[in-house]
């Protein structure tokens, strides 16, 4: 894909054919085509939130679905993240000014003990990139950490990240303490990472495990929307 781009002339193509094109360039991890992109339908009156969801949402979805498929790996995701990062950096202050709807909001960070970050900051790239507002507290993050984050940020999520079997069990004292302090059901506790699996998840009380970050996007649009409808139910 990346061999043709050269021929490419962005603003020459129709809004159907560049919305195509940015598909490739997320896929391609393309950040300055993708800024190119991104103005040109600003300048052609497309309003911030469509070019979010049908252009960059749309193109991160195919990359998230090659990776979970195992066709996209690590390296190529961070390019396509660190692309539509690009698009996003134009559009936030944009999509801010016009009040458009957010999918919801996470706290996220990688456990007390524990250094791995690169497969938080995945998840953090591709919930940022589907629509999901992102507060990332980073690394060896203790439960006071969590619970500060939570009252302050009122999060729709709670993520927690860990990569080593010794870090792991502290995310049961995470949410144990949610669980002293009544705050447990407030919240939708998902995490992850490479040591954990389904069963552990439901052993320490988490709503649930995430494989990795395509199914983190996934299981937070779901829970999110069941929220939202319980809500709305009253
Ligand atoms: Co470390 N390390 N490491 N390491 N390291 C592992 C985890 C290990 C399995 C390597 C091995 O021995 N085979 C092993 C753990 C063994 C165990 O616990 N059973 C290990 C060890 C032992 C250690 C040290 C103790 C080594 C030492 O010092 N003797 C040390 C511990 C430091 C500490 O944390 N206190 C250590 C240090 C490091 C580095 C600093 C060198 C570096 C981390 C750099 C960084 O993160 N900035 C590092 C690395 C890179 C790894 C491996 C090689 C790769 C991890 C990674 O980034 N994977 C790892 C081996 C491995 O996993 N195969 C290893 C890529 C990433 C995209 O995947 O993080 O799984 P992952 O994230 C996925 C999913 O898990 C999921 O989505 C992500 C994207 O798809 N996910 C979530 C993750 N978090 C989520 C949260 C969610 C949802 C989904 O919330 C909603």
């Amino acid at each position: 894909m990346a061999d043709e781009e050269d021929d490419i002339i962005l603003a020459d193509l129709s809004d159907e054919e560049l919305v195509e094109q940015m598909f490739d360039d997320l896929y391609d991890g393309l950040k300055e085509e993708i800024e190119e992109s991104v103005n040109i339908l600003l300048e052609r009156g497309w309003q911030p939130y469509d070019i979010l969801t049908k252009a960059l949402v749309g193109g991160m979805t195919i990359v998230g679905n090659d990776f979970r498929d195992g066709i996209l790996f690590v390296p190529e995701v961070l390019l396509a993240a660190n692309a539509m990062k690009g698009g996003m950096f134009i559009l936030k202050p944009l999509l801010i000014s016009t009040g458009a709807p957010r999918v919801g909001k996470m706290v996220i960070g990688t456990v007390k003990g524990d250094i791995h970050d690169i497969g938080k900051n995945l998840v953090s790239m591709m919930m940022e990139g589907a629509g999901f507002e992102v507060v990332d507290l980073g690394i060896n993050n203790a439960v006071d950490s969590y619970l500060d984050a939570i009252e302050a940020e009122q999060p729709d999520i709670l993520g927690m990240s860990a990569l080593l079997t010794t870090t792991m069990p502290y995310m049961k004292v995470v949410i144990d303490t949610m669980v002293e302090k009544g705050i447990r059901d407030d919240y939708i506790v998902l995490v992850g990472g490479a040591p954990l699996n389904e069963e552990f998840g439901k052993a320490i009380g988490a709503d649930a495990y995430c494989r990795d970050a395509a199914v983190a996007v996934e299981t937070a649009k779901t829970f999110v929307g069941r929220k939202h409808n319980q809500l709305a139910a009253g």
